[in-house]
């Protein structure tokens, strides 16, 4: 067999049932297959990413059934579920198998004849206990006092004739091969369960079909024709048989469509025993090359329960996209838990990264940039003479954290799919970019050192641009937006072309991941949509305390379509007692990159401590008249006291931006 040359990367995700919809399990695995594609893509691979859909069986004839439909006429309307959910996640797949495709069936049909040819598989008959209802065999073990283990009714033993698959007999190879590939079975935890498992037990044969009195709903046997496929072994085929026909340029002479053996398979914990046993041992005794990896990614909880239909709390990934947006979803998903691990879903959960992380620290750092680059150089962004590497700690940290050819940790993390690490590398840059900016206070440089301020702005952009499109295969079209923003062209073209010519040999990483990569034209800058605006969270109502107390009638009046219970009364605006007033002087306060203390005349000298340290400079407020509540009850800010507040709006960014009075006005003037 002609092999898949090494500069071809393929990978799978299981191909989901038509019994039901699409829900966040398969989202997660699907989602998943795609960032290691876009990644893969990026560094010049040819990609072949396969999904689809598993549409025989007793599930989807049963499915099918209570629907009143066939089940062909029942998995062609369920599978438009699932594309049209991978559409709306951004999925890049290049091809979607059905298992009821012709070509897929022929293959299957040739597979279990070239096994049965080869004496790989045997008829037997088999006893057991079988649950009419459930449509289901039990072993001696499972059944409970004589009844079904799941649905509690009597069982009856019966006798049935069945191809069995000589599976046995691959057990020690199969040991063998798992020992001898450390990277076969991902993560190291499930690798060790199989070997457990391998070890301490004796594998059986495999029954591989349902005699068609039982069940018709699958793949006919070509040798004999009572008999259809048990639906796992026709699914697990899938793999190989979309290499025959869904590769690019399948068929066609001299395409040398060669896409086997598979990079990953990607699947859940409850489906590793399928891929690694059977799967495993099926290409054994096919004589095919084995896959690179199969990685069992752990379970989706949802607020700490059992997601089931019963319980009402399946989440639906498109209704989370629709809600939150597509990338904040899939930045999600892949932030919050170790792939590989199990993890709980909660919307708070994904509301509270999208504060802090997209919205504050991101969001945060790309639009005080943009902002600064258009105030001080009108938008552009110039190449500062000298070695900004050599000479900047702050950018000497970036190309350590993010490029190859410096340090390779971060790319190796890729073959190992640890995808919340290089997370955590990229907020590592977006983090320092936001600490660099309150160090260096650009805003001060814009009058000492416009040099300075260049190489600070160079150093900046850089960081966002290695940001972006190392974040591209988790968040595709917010990496492609903030590349625009940066003032450069098109993220994924301009990193293919930056390419070595020698990069199948060498192993080489587009030079676009270096940090003296320009782009060859001019750049400025342009600030576009805010990319992630914060999500307001409402708050828990806590019973006898954040209850609304009932409205008296009057007041559910002449409200002008307001929900009357936020609004006030003027007597309640009396209350609140807002001044001009003047500042004296202003300082950190130390230890905060936030907060400053000012001394204001009121009328009467306070002290008044405001978050607004990242946008405004100290000297910068000396002189202002700014609005100040004064009958606020004084409060503690690390330590100062703070006799009042000043008003300030929110920008679209998110920063505060101070009321001033439209011309000039007495300190202490009151306000109404
Ligand atoms: O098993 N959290 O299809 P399927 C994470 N057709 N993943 C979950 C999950 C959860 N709560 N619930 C389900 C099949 N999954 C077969 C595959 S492959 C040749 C045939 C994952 O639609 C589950 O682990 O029941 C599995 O990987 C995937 O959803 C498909 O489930």
């Amino acid at each position: 067999m002609d092999l898949k040359p090494p500069h071809r990367f393929y990978i799978t995700t299981p191909i989901y049932y038509v019994n039901d919809v699409p829900h966040i399990g398969h989202a997660y695995t699907t989602i998943a297959a795609d960032i290691l594609s876009r990644f893969n893509r990026l560094r010049g691979r040819e990609v072949f990413f396969l999904t689809g859909t598993d549409e025989h069986g007793q599930k989807v004839e049963k499915a099918a059934r209570e629907k009143g439909r066939s089940p062909k006429g029942h998995a062609d309307i369920m599978v438009e579920n699932f594309m049209s959910l991978w559409k709306k996640l951004n999925i890049s797949n290049d091809a979607f198998i059905r298992t009821t495709d012709t070509e897929h069936v022929k293959t299957v049909q040739g597979i279990i004849q070239l096994l049965w040819d080869k004496g790989e598989i045997e008829k037997r008959t088999y006893t057991g206990w079988y649950c009419t209802p459930d449509e289901r065999f039990w072993t001696e073990k499972e059944v409970v006092q004589g009844s079904c283990p799941e649905c509690g009714r009597l069982v009856e033993q019966i006798e049935e004739e069945n191809y069995f698959f000589l599976m046995s007999k691959y057990q020690e190879r199969l040991v063998q091969h798992i020992q001898d590939n450390s990277g076969y079975i991902l993560p190291e935890t499930r690798k060790n369960e199989v070997l457990g498992f391998l070890r301490s037990n004796e594998l059986g044969d495999l029954c591989i079909t349902r005699p068609k009195t039982r069940l018709s709903w699958g793949v006919e046997i070509p040798f004999d024709r009572d008999f259809v496929t048990y639906v796992w072994f026709d699914a697990l085929l899938n793999y190989f048989s979309a290499t025959r026909y869904l590769v690019p340029a399948a068929g066609q002479a001299g395409s040398g469509d060669f896409w086997w053996p598979a990079d990953h398979h990607l699947v859940g914990k409850d489906i590793l025993t399928t891929h690694a046993v059977y799967w495993s041992t099926m290409l054994m005794a096919l004589g095919f090359p084995l896959p690179g990896n199969i990685f069992a990614h752990g379970w989706w909880t949802v607020d700490g329960k059992k997601m089931s239909k019963s319980l009402g709390n399946v989440v639906n990934p498109g209704d989370m996209a629709d809600k939150y947006g597509v990338d904040a979803f899939r930045y999600f998903l892949f932030r919050e838990v170790t792939f590989g691990l199990d993890g709980d879903f909660s919307e708070t959960a994904l509301m509270n990264r999208v504060n802090t992380d997209l919205a504050n620290d991101l969001g945060n750092l790309l639009s005080r940039f943009l902002a600064m680059a258009e105030r001080y150089f009108g938008g552009e962004i110039e190449v500062p003479s000298g070695n900004t590497t050599e000479l900047n700690p702050f950018a000497r940290d970036c190309v350590h954290a993010m490029i190859p050819a410096v340090d390779d940790t971060h790319y190796a993390h890729w073959s190992n799919l640890r995808f919340n690490i290089i997370l955590d590398h990229i907020w590592n840059i977006i983090r320092t970019g936001n600490n660099h900016i309150a160090q260096k206070e650009p805003w001060k440089l814009a009058r000492t050192d416009i040099n300075e301020l260049k190489v600070v702005m160079f150093n900046i952009w850089n960081a966002l641009r290695l940001s972006a499109v190392s974040l591209y295969p988790f968040m595709p079209d917010t990496a492609e937006k903030m590349w625009k923003q940066l003032g450069l062209r098109s993220l994924v073209d301009e990193t293919k072309q930056s390419l070595p010519a020698t990069s199948w040999d060498t192993n080489e990483y587009p030079k676009i991941y270096e940090w003296d990569w320009m782009p060859g034209y001019e750049i400025r800058v342009s600030k576009g949509e805010q990319l992630f605006p914060r999500i307001e969270m409402k708050k828990k109502a806590q019973p006898g305390k954040d209850e609304k107390p009932p409205l008296a009638p009057s007041e559910k009046e002449g409200t002008g379509g307001f929900e009357s219970g936020n609004l006030i009364t003027i007597n309640d605006f009396a209350k609140i007692q807002l001044k001009i007033g003047k500042v004296l002087s202003a300082e950190r306060v130390q230890g905060s990159n936030k907060l400053i203390k000012l001394q204001v005349d009121t009328g009467e000298n306070r002290q008044v401590v405001a978050g607004i340290g990242k946008s405004y400079a100290p000297e910068d407020l000396i002189g202002k008249r700014i609005v100040v509540v004064t009958n606020l009850q004084p409060a503690k800010l690390m330590g100062v006291e703070s006799r009042g507040m000043l008003l300030a709006a929110t920008d679209d960014s998110g920063e505060p931006v101070i009321l001033v009075p439209e011309r000039d006005v007495k300190e202490g003037a009151g306000i109404r």
